[in-house]
């Protein structure tokens, strides 16, 4: 097994546990190329084990999370069909390590995008949008990582919850959002803080799926990243995002 299938087999074996594990980068930094490559090969472990890959997650796109995490780079992760969350269900916390939770903007893709593409282009590759919440779970010991640790962690991915699909053409460039943990509001903030405009994200990540070899097929979902900072989910919380014009997302946290 080579170095990176023993990183990767590591990284896998933490997320599927829910185990905490320390910094690679306490023994060596890993290059982003290395990173990706650990990433892939740990995505690829999942895959045998019957999830499906359904799609991807930017990071990082927010000043509110960079600030949050201390890196400004944009980074991404895959999504598996074992990630998704039911709305309105209740999470089973022991199969986290310390899970957050953040207001995100999912896109649902109707036709393959891959590569350097403009908004208009992303856009008409859309089929829906919805309101959604992101589940983050660091499988590294008390939520500190750098930046190859990260990438080689999937983004920190680990669920997600979406609310309804709305047509392509509804505007979510600028929507206010308030995250709320047992009916008090923790974070409030706005869309517009994902790049700008969310689609900027799609636009990335039809740019690095490409760059992985990859395409955003049909089908595909694709988080746009946290337009807050994420928030730490404890046993027992009923989490809540409303989104303007977009309704509600919720979940419940369980033991
Ligand atoms: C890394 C993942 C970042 C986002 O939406 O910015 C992310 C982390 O914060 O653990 O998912
Ligand atoms: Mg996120």
């Amino acid at each position: 097994m080579s170095d990176l299938a023993r990183i990767a087999e590591i990284a896998d074996e933490a997320a599927r546990t829910g185990t905490a594990i320390p910094q690679f980068s306490d023994e060596a930094q890993l290059t982003m190329e290395q990173a990706y490559a650990i990433q892939a090969l740990s995505m690829q472990r999942r895959y045998a084990r019957g999830e499906r890959r359904v799609g991807i997650k930017m990071g990082f796109t927010s000043r509110a999370k960079q600030v949050q995490m201390g890196l400004d780079d944009l980074i991404w992760g895959r999504l598996t069909s074992g990630m998704q969350e039911e709305e309105g269900g209740i999470i089973n916390f022991s199969r986290y390590v310390h899970p957050r939770v953040e207001p995100e903007i999912a896109y649902l893709i109707k036709h393959e995008l891959s590569g350097n593409v403009t908004p208009i282009q992303a856009l008409a590759a859309v089929e829906a949008v919805a309101p959604a919440m992101e589940i983050i779970d660091s499988r590294y010991d008390n939520f500190k990582f750098d930046l190859g640790d990260v990438v080689a962690d999937n983004s920190s991915s680990s669920g997600f919850v979406l609310g309804n699909w709305f047509p392509k053409d509804t505007d979510v460039t600028n929507l206010g959002l308030v995250l709320s943990i047992d009916g008090r509001a923790q974070q409030i903030g706005s869309t517009a803080a994902i790049l700008g405009n969310p689609i900027r994200a799609l636009v990335a990540a039809a740019r690095v799926a490409a760059s992985a070899g990859e395409v955003l097929a049909p089908g595909d979902i694709v988080l746009a990243g946290g337009a807050t900072a994420a928030v730490a989910l404890a046993p027992g919380m009923a989490v809540e995002t409303t989104f303007e014009t977009l309704g509600t997302v919720a979940f419940n946290v369980g033991e």
